[in-house]
Order: structure tokens, then C-alpha cells, then sequence
């Protein structure tokens, strides 16, 4: 084989190699076959040095073309190979914009938040303002400033849980609203304020005690303040969260710090009134305890009860919770099971 075929022979095998190369190390190692320096190429070129004269521009020329060529081919080839692995890169990525999203699944306010939450909201609407005090509370405002005689029966190691002598965990959250009213000042209006939060009492944990329980108490202080202003307002707090369609009845009761006392019932939300097995057959559902306050705890707080009077009511949201969703075990609000929880998913 003259060179010249060989030229040919190279070449025809060079394109196809180059044709038929997948990846960049591939084609790297056709250009180093081919034409590095002891490349097929480069060897044709070395051995000009044995032809005749005359034949060397012809060869010369035609080596010459056929390196470009192969040259060439081989950028091509790389070019096309660079383009489509981007290509294969971009294809794997891509992401569809247009494809509906992965709803992120939301929780929501445990229930006796969304209780409270809504008499809060209630509350505020009227002008009240929300206090909250502490857990660990001192004896003196969780039952003296409260009218609490010492040998009343809350006050006992069996009810309540003392920490020392003088500290307890607070057994409701009047003491909240003791602290506020000896603080308040009636030159610039009355006291209009609600307590929520945790409450404990000593107590075996069945399907309707809990030793930890909520409590919202309310309390109005100022002049001319009259238990018509009780009722009107319990109303509302009834109507909030048992329907628009609910009444209220007061029934005479005792309470250490209410003088004279009430328990409030709500018609019953279940029958609306005709009785049925939520209201056990009587129409009516127990739901707060209020009162117009003891002039002994506007005394003990440095108010005038000559002067200033007012109403406080007390609400249980365990309770309400209870009775609006007709849950039967109060434990089902502590033990944090998300299939309790879950259900009681809120609305707008
Ligand atoms: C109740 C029932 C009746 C009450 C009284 C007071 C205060 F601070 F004025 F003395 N706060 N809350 C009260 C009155 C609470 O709970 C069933």
C-alpha cells in the first residue's frame, strides 16, 4: 500500500471512529491514535522522507488535508457530544411548573385554645383586657385576698397542691385578677378584665376530674355596675359558643367571693330546650358559676365597696369543650393522641 492509500485508509477509518464515539475520553484517544505524536498521521508524514522528491508536495498536501479534516471532525464530534450531554442533564432536571403542589399538611390550635381563643376575641370586643399571672402562686391571693377563710375546706393539704407553707399551684385564676384590681386605678374608668389559663387541683384523674384543668374568669369593677350587666354579658358569652339561638337562667348558689351567687345554666344546644340526653331531660346545661363581688375582696384589694362594685363569673373551656363537641373523658385534652386532636380542625 502506497502512502496515499494509506492516507485514504486513515481517514476513512478516522471519520467512522470519530462517527461512532460516545463520550469525550473516547474521541481524546482518537485524537492521540491518529494525530499526536506517534499518531497514524504523524507516521505517514515521517515517511515522505523515503519518496522521491517530486512525489513529496503531493503527499504533503494531501496529509496535510486529511489531518485538517480529521481535525475538524474530531471538534465537531466533541462540540456535539459537550451539547447533548447538557442536553441529557437538562432533560433529567426538569421540573414541571405547571403540576399541581404537595399540600404541606397544617395543623391547627389544640381545641382548648380554640375555646379560649374565641372568649378572648369575645372579650376583647366588649373593651376587656386579658391578664394572665403565675402557675405558682402565693396562698395569700389564691384564697385570703379572695375571702377564703383559713379553714375552708379548698384550703386543705387533700385539695389543693402546696409547694411551701405559703406557695401552691393556683387552684383557679382569680388570684390573676386579685393582683390586677389592687393595682387598678378607678380614676381612669372601671376594671374590665378576663383571666385565662391552667388551674390544678388535688384530684384523681377520672373520665370528669383532672388535676390540671382551664378556667377563663371575668371580673368588672367600677360604679353603677349591676347584675343586669352580669346577665347581658354571660348572654353573650353563651350565645358565642353554644349558637345565636341560646338563653341563659341564673339559679341561686354560694361562692366565697360572689355575694349573692349564681350557677348560670345555657339552654340546652342539643334539643334547644325540649330535654334530651345531654341536658338529662331538663332543658338546661350548667356551664358557669358568677356572682356580684364580696365586698370583703374590693376591701382586702383597698377598693371602696361603698363606692365601686361589680360582677365576676368563672367558665371551665375543658368543660365547654366537653359539652359543645360531646367529649367524654376530659383526659382526652392532656394525653396529646393526634387522633383526638385532629378532629377538631378549625373552620376559615
Ligand atoms: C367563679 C364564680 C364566681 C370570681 C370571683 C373573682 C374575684 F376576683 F372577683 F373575686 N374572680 N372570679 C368568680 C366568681 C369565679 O368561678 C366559678
Amino acid at each position: 500500500m502506497n502512502l496515499q492509500e494509506r492516507l485514504e485508509e486513515l481517514k476513512a477509518q478516522g471519520l467512522k471512529a470519530i462517527k461512532d464515539s460516545k463520550k469525550l475520553k473516547e474521541i481524546n484517544d482518537i485524537r492521540v491514535k491518529l494525530l499526536g505524536k506517534k499518531g497514524q498521521i504523524t507516521e505517514v508524514l515521517r515517511g515522505m522522507r523515503d519518496l522521491p522528491k517530486e512525489e513529496r508536495p503531493k503527499i504533503g498536501v494531501m496529509a496535510n488535508r486529511v489531518r485538517d479534516e480529521l481535525t475538524n471532525a474530531i471538534s465537531n464530534r466533541q462540540d456535539e457530544i459537550e451539547i447533548q450531554k447538557v442536553a441529557q442533564k437538562l432533560e433529567a432536571e426538569k421540573i414541571d411548573v405547571t403540576l399541581p403542589g404537595v399540600p404541606v399538611k397544617a395543623g391547627q390550635p389544640h381545641v382548648l385554645s380554640q375555646i379560649i381563643d374565641e372568649i378572648e376575641k369575645l372579650f376583647l370586643g366588649l373593651g376587656f383586657q386579658i391578664v394572665e399571672g403565675p402557675e405558682v402562686e402565693e396562698d395569700h391571693y389564691n384564697f385570703e385576698m379572695l375571702n377564703l377563710p383559713p379553714d375552708h375546706p379548698a384550703r386543705d393539704m387533700q385539695d389543693t397542691f402546696y409547694i411551701t407553707d405559703k406557695t401552691l399551684m393556683r387552684t383557679q385564676t382569680s388570684p390573676v385578677q386579685a393582683r390586677t384590681l389592687e393595682k387598678h386605678d378607678f380614676s381612669k374608668g372601671p376594671l374590665k378584665m378576663i383571666s385565662p389559663g391552667k388551674v390544678y387541683r388535688r384530684d384523681t384523674d377520672d373520665a370528669t376530674h383532672s388535676h390540671q384543668f382551664h378556667q377563663v374568669e371575668g371580673l368588672v369593677v367600677g360604679e353603677n355596675i349591676t347584675m343586669a350587666n352580669l346577665k347581658g354579658t354571660l348572654q353573650l358569652v353563651a350565645k358565642t359558643i353554644f349558637g345565636e339561638d341560646r338563653e341563659i337562667r341564673l339559679r341561686p348558689s354560694y361562692f366565697p367571693f360572689t355575694e349573692p351567687s349564681a350557677e348560670v345554666d345555657v339552654s340546652c344546644f342539643k334539643c334547644g330546650g325540649k330535654g334530651c340526653s345531654v341536658c338529662k331531660q331538663s332543658g338546661w346545661i350548667e356551664v358557669l358559676g358568677a356572682g356580684m363581688v364580696h365586698p370583703n375582696v374590693l376591701k382586702m384589694a383597698g377598693v371602696d365597696p361603698e363606692t365601686y362594685g361589680g360582677f365576676a363569673f368563672g367558665l371551665g373551656p375543658d368543660r365547654f369543650a366537653m359539652l359543645k363537641y360531646g367529649v367524654d373523658d376530659i383526659r382526652e385534652f392532656y394525653l396529646n393522641d393526634l387522633r383526638f386532636l385532629s378532629q377538631f380542625s378549625q373552620k376559615g
